[in-house]
This record gives C-alpha cells, sequence and structure tokens, in this order.
C-alpha cells in the first residue's frame, strides 16, 4: 500500500476553476457534479417530507393549507424521485467507479455524459420554476394521474416537461454504461470477471434505455391534451384515464428496479470487502440482475388492481408479481452466505449495507402483500403503502447511497472521515428511518388513507411517534453530512485501498489521477472476488 498526498497530480486538482468543472469531460468530476445536485436535491426533498411530518403531528389541519399540502406531497415526490433516487447511484458512483471498475480511462461517450449532466439541470431548473411560473407547483401526486392532471390549474404542464428532460438524462446516462460494458472492459475482463456492480448498472441501464421512453411520451400525452384537448384520456372528450395509468406504469413499474438494482450492485460490493471472503454465488447474484429487470416488465398491473381490470388479469399480475421475489431472495440468500463465516470488520459502509438488507426485507416483504390481490384491494391508497415504497426507496436505496458513499469516500478524496461519528451518525439514522416510517405501515392497516394534510383522532398517537421519527432521522443526517464535509476538509490521509478491497479501483491511487490509473490494472485471477487468504471460498 502506498501512501498518496492530495499534492500529486489527481483529477482533483490537475484543473481549477468552476469552468473546468462544469464543461468537464471526466466521468469523475461529471460523478461529482452529479453527487452535489442530488445531495442538495435530496436536502430540499427531505425539508418538504419533515413539512408534512410537522403538519400531521396533531390532528386539525394546523400548519398548512389542504391545497398547499397536496403541492408539497407532489412536488416531494417529483424531487425524490426524478431528481434524488433515480439518478442517485448510477449517475453517481456508476460514472465515477464503473470505468474504473472496468479499468479503463473513462465512459464510452464523454461528451453525452456532459449532456446528461445538464439535461439534469435544465430539468432541475424546469421543475422548480413551478414555484414562480403559473399557478403553483402541480398538485396531482407526482404520479400526474388523468383525469385530474389534465383539468388543474397548477403548473402540471412545466412538471411533466421536468420529467421528460431528466428522462432523456436518465436514457443517455445508460446508453453510455451499456457502451462501455460492452466496448471498453479491460483486455482479458470478460462478463464474467466484471464486478457485480458493473452488473447491475448492466442491467439498470437496459431499463432506462427501453422504459423511460415510454414515460416521456406518455408525458407530452398529457401536455397535448392539457393544450389541444385531442381527447387522449379524458373521458368527457373520449378519453380514457385508466390508459394514462397503464401507460405510466409501464414505464414506473420497471422504475423501481432503476432504483434498487443499483442499490443490490452496491451491497455486492461492500459485503465481499468487509467480509474478506469471495461473493457466495457471483453468477446467482449477476443473473438475477438481468431477471429482475426482465420480470420487472410484466408486473405493472399491480399498482391498478382497483382500477376495475378483470379477475383473470388482475390474478395474472399479481402472481407475476410473486416471481419478482425469487431473483430478489437469490441475492439475499447469498449476501447472508457471504458473511456467513467470513472475518468480518463491522465498519461503517458494511453497517449500510446490513440496514440496507433489513429495510429492504421489510419493503419487500410489504410488497408482496400489496401485490397480493385480495390484501391490496384494502390497503391500496393507503398509508401501508407509503410505509412501503419508503422503506423500498429510502430504507433500501438511500441507505446503499450513504453506504456508497463511505466506502468510496477515502477513494474519491483520498482522506478518511472520523469513523467513530460515522458509526453513531448511522445508529441514529437507522432508529429514525424505522420510527418515521414503521408506524405509517400500521396506519394503513389500521385505514387511514395516504395523501390527506388531516386524519381522524384515533390515528394520532401513531402520527405523533412517527414526526418524532422524522426529527431522530434528520438529526443522523445532519450529522453525517457534517461529518463527511468536515472529513473533506480536515480528514486523515488514507492509503490507496483502506478497506483491503480487491476490485480494480482499489489498485490505483486515492484520489485517482485523471485518467484513472498510471500503470495498466493486474486482473484477479479467476473473478473479481477472489480473495486469496478466504477462508473457505466459495464460486
Ligand atoms: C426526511 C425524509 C422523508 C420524509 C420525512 C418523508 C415524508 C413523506 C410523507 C409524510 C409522505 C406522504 C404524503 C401523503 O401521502 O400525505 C411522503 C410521500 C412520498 N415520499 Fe417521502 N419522505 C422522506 C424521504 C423520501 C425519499 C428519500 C423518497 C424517495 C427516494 C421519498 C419519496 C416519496 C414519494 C414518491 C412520495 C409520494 C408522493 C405522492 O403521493 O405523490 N420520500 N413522504
Ligand atoms: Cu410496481
Amino acid at each position: 500500500m502506498t501512501d498518496s498526498s492530495m499534492s500529486q497530480p489527481s483529477y482533483l486538482n490537475i484543473k481549477k476553476g468552476l469552468f473546468s468543472w462544469i464543461f468537464t469531460l471526466d466521468h469523475k468530476r461529471i460523478g461529482l457534479l452529479y453527487l452535489y445536485s442530488v445531495g442538495a436535491f435530496f436536502l430540499v426533498g427531505a425539508a418538504l417530507g419533515v413539512l408534512m411530518r410537522l403538519e400531521l403531528l396533531n390532528p386539525g389541519g394546523d400548519l398548512i393549507e389542504a391545497q398547499t399540502y397536496n403541492q408539497v406531497f407532489t412536488l416531494h415526490g417529483v424531487i425524490m424521485i426524478f431528481l434524488f433516487i433515480i439518478p442517485s447511484i448510477p449517475a453517481v458512483f456508476g460514472n465515477f467507479f464503473l470505468p474504473i471498475m472496468l479499468g479503463t480511462d473513462d465512459v464510452a461517450f464523454p461528451r453525452l455524459n456532459l449532456m446528461s449532466w445538464w439535461l439534469y439541470v435544465i430539468g432541475a431548473l424546469f421543475a422548480l420554476s413551478t414555484l414562480v411560473f403559473g399557478d403553483g407547483p402541480a398538485d396531482t401526486g407526482w404520479t400526474f394521474y388523468a383525469p385530474y392532471s389534465v383539468k388543474t390549474g397548477t403548473n402540471v404542464s412545466m412538471s411533466v416537461l421536468a420529467a421528460f428532460i431528466l428522462g432523456f438524462s436518465s436514457i443517455l446516462t445508460g446508453l453510455n454504461f451499456i457502451v462501455t460494458i460492452h466496448r471498453l472492459r479491460a483486455p482479458g475482463m470478460g462478463f464474467n470477471q466484471m464486478p457485480l456492480f458493473s452488473w447491475a448498472l448492466y442491467a439498470t441501464s437496459w431499463i432506462q434505455l427501453l422504459a423511460t421512453p415510454i414515460i416521456g411520451i406518455t408525458l407530452l400525452m398529457i401536455v397535448a391534451e392539457r393544450m389541444l384537448g385531442i381527447g387522449l384520456f379524458d373521458p368527457s372528450i373520449g378519453g380514457d384515464p385508466i390508459l394514462y395509468q397503464h401507460l405510466f406504469w409501464i414505464y414506473s413499474h420497471p422504475a423501481v428496479y432503476i432504483m434498487a438494482l443499483p442499490a443490490m450492485g452496491i451491497v455486492s460490493e461492500i459485503i465481499p470487502t468487509f467480509a474478506q471472503r469471495t461473493i457466495f454465488g457471483y453468477k446467482a447474484i449477476a443473473y438475477s440482475s438481468m431477471a429482475i429487470a426482465f420480470v420487472g416488465y410484466f408486473v405493472w398491473g399491480h399498482h391498478m388492481f382497483t382500477s376495475g381490470m378483470s379477475g383473470p388479469a388482475a390474478y395474472i399480475f399479481s402472481i407475476l408479481t410473486f416471481f419478482v421475489a425469487i431473483p430478489t431472495s437469490i441475492k439475499v440468500f447469498n449476501w447472508l452466505a457471504t458473511m456467513y463465516k467470513g472475518s468480518i470488520s463491522i465498519e461503517v459502509p458494511l453497517l449500510y449495507a446490513v440496514g440496507f438488507i433489513f429495510n429492504f426485507l421489510i419493503g419487500g416483504l410489504t410488497g408482496l402483500v400489496n401485490g397480493a390481490l385480495a390484501a391490496d384491494v384494502h390497503l391500496h391508497d393507503t398509508y401501508f403503502v407509503v410505509g412501503h415504497f419508503h422503506y423500498v426507496m429510502f430504507g433500501g436505496t438511500g441507505f446503499a447511497f450513504f453506504g456508497a458513499l463511505h466506502y468510496w469516500f477515502p477513494k474519491i478524496w483520498g482522506k478518511m472521515y472520523n469513523k467513530l461519528v460515522a458509526n453513531v451518525a448511522f445508529a441514529i439514522i437507522f432508529i429514525g428511518f424505522n420510527t418515521l416510517y414503521f408506524p405509517m405501515l400500521i396506519l394503513g392497516i389500521m385505514g387511514m388513507p395516504r395523501r390527506y394534510y388531516d386524519y381522524l383522532p384515533e390515528f394520532h398517537s401513531l402520527n405523533q411517534i412517527s414526526t418524532y421519527g422524522s426529527w431522530i432521522l434528520v438529526s443522523g443526517l445532519l450529522l453525517m453530512i457534517y461529518n463527511l464535509i468536515r472529513g473533506y476538509f480536515n480528514g486523515t490521509k488514507t492509503t490507496d485501498n483502506p478497506w483491503n478491497g480487491i476490485t480494480l479501483e482499489w489498485q490505483t491511487k486515492s484520489p485517482p489521477p485523471l485518467h484513472n490509473f498510471d500503470k495498466a490494472p493486474e486482473l484477479v485471477k479467476g473473478g473479481p472476488y477472489n480473495y486469496p487468504n478466504a477462508i473457505d471460498g466459495s464460486h
């Protein structure tokens, strides 16, 4: 292990000034541009979430008005989905690490990559402009269901145009990654020698490429319907609102895997490193990502069980939904098998990975409950659903994102944060998260509907607990961010491979040089996770 100092030339210090960042073609800098923008929107979205929880602390609608609440949950949803969670892991860590982990010097199309980020910024400005222009931000929910989205006076057109532009950004990232993986792997690295994070990004990229155009066109149809009254979705002029729901979910269910698969890829990196053990079931984990991406296209109807579809259609969607559980469980079993008998060092990235597994299990199992036709008819549009998807997206993907940040922090900046503080922040976040969202599952079963600014008195105590949870969670998040920023400025210098990782990014300097490697990296014989001293390595 060599010690690298900040004064050595690296991608961070080779060029200076704002322009060298916002017009950079370096995938690492583009990854960081995404990190800062995605991170900023996460904070805005979280603030809106906390505002909703304040409103719901007591019954009586005492803090914000009903219509404001409608706009707040819509903006919260739009920001969290399109500006935070979809770009989070692929655009930040995929950009930064995919080329390095493949042993190459950049993505296939660096200019397209820069354009993705600029489209992201433009899309974000469109979304925020609804705060100023027109009759305020959309009040439809992030799903923009017709016919209300066609009729409401709020600025739906601008919001869906924002989502349209952001969709292009996502498509270009996916396209870039697919070509990078096919064309730029280091000599000798076959598909089955790729790190599992690359496999996860590969599966994700196909969804981004094939599913995102559907939402793009659907949202343009909403704009056309609002401006021209064509009669696509509005029944009063001959349209079909159910058609909108189909088109929306044909994208938005696969999009759930745009959010989940990269997170699973992160966990598949962190676990073998901190267990110092060859990953159990490499191929099963790799191919199950592809299986999830594929099956994910055929289950969208589970969002529409109460829309009046035929019995046989509903049964089929329900059964197909259960099939997604198979490749997902395969991953969970393989992660646990990797840790079993491993020599585990409990560092903060591993805590986030295990936190991911815990939360994602609750998210996945409550997903099966929703997918079960008979149960969903009762739970549809209740807080059970709100609890479920926060467990998946935040407890799952959000935790994996934070885990990745702590895992690769020393590689990205060449410094180490304070580990004790990071552990404490994790504990607060984990406790706060579960205090915030677990009560929502119970509230949903009790019958509390979602998207209301007020509730009946019998729901009071659980809502209070949930709001206290949001305060605990936010304190933990602020502590984590403070600790990382302090690590960035004052952290101790780190070695090139502080976790004893075995994938290629650990062979280069921390922070990496401009073109990633000073000398060509050496591939590990027999796959990317072959720990030479591992206890009982298995394949
Ligand atoms: C501090 C963190 C957060 C808090 C306090 C929070 C709180 C809430 C609450 C209370 C609602 C329900 C509104 C209602 O139905 O009346 C909600 C909805 C939602 N949240 Fe969050 N949330 C947080 C983070 C996140 C994250 C990280 C994501 C995604 C990654 C997310 C995605 C969503 C979505 C998609 C909705 C649905 C919006 C809609 O109904 O149209 N939230 N959130
Ligand atoms: Cu779904």
